[in-house]
């Protein structure tokens, strides 16, 4: 039984990276992109998450981070983010891979997290690139660096490279793991799915956690149906009852 499998995995293992995505949020409020409640169903990814998009319509773009600010500021952790703070309390080498830019994770208490599509909580000048943190809500629309020019959310949008130290990191992490944890995460935008196969490239057990089959679940050594505020805590809390 996977469950069991993937509990003896955890327990043996030194070395455990985890990667996220928006389903591990999803407990907590925030919606997801992809599925039939995603927000892909409502706004076109190339019209909110791309620097064309931005370029084109600053103020159309900002208003969309701004109403998911207002929504992430007004959501709590859920015992799935919780579970893996505990998780990085109990191994030796931990590391926490986002894709999620809320910032629950944080507020859970992870501390080794690599957040490879940036924060929503950051603002990044177009011109002199300063990088600041601002938790306003709501923000004066559009945001203005203090040289003038436009800011932009600190975040990475398709057709944008990733992070390069935080992504060697990721990278680093990953191919270094005994077990590598895929939560909430349809493995669908790379490079960051790249590195589930990474980590079976390396050697590490992989195993999925979500509500559905995703594209990498025939790849993997098991996958745990289920919501990850359950399942995590199942998982990682050995006197969970099964
Ligand atoms: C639950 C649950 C519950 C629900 N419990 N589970 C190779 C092949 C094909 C394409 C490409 C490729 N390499 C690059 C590309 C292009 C592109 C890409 O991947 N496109 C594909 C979509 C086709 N990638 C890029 O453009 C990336 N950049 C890049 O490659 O740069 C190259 C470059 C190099 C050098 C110079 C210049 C360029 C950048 C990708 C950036 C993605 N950005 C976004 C927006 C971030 C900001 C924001 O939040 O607004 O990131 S898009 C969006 O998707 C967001 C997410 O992080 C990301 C992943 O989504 P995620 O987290 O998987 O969410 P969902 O909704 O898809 O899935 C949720 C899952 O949870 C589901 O499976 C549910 O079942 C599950 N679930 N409830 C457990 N309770
Ligand atoms: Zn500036």
């Amino acid at each position: 039984m996977c469950l069991e499998k993937a509990r003896a995995w955890i327990n043996q293992a030194s070395s455990i990276a985890v990667l996220t995505g928006a389903g591990i949020s999803a407990e907590s409020g925030i919606p997801t992109f992809r599925g039939t409640a995603g927000l892909w169903k409502q706004f076109r990814p190339e019209d909110r998450a791309t620097p064309h998009a931005f370029a084109r319509n600053p103020e159309t773009v900002w208003e969309w981070y701004d109403w998911r600010r207002s929504l992430i500021s007004q959501a709590q952790p859920n015992a799935g983010h919780l579970a893996l703070a505990e998780l990085e309390r109990s191994t030796p080498r931990f590391a926490l891979i986002t894709q999620n830019v809320d910032g629950l994770h944080q507020r859970a208490g992870s501390h080794n997290l690599l957040e490879v599509h940036g924060s929503i909580w950051k603002l990044r000048c177009t011109k002199c690139h300063r990088e600041w943190h601002d938790q306003t809500v709501p923000l004066m629309l559009p945001p203005h660096c203090e040289c003038g020019a436009l800011a932009r959310p600190g975040v990475v949008w398709f057709g944008e490279a990733l992070p390069r130290d935080l992504w060697s990191s990721a990278e680093d992490a990953t191919a270094a793991s005994d077990v590598f944890l895929v939560v909430g995460t349809s493995a669908a935008v790379y490079p960051a799915a790249g590195l589930i196969h990474l980590a079976r490239a390396s050697g590490a057990k992989v195993v999925e956690l979500n509500t559905e089959e995703t594209a990498i679940s025939a790849e993997v050594d098991c996958t745990l149906l289920g919501p990850a505020g359950e399942i995590l805590p199942q998982l990682l809390n050995p006197n969970a009852q099964t």
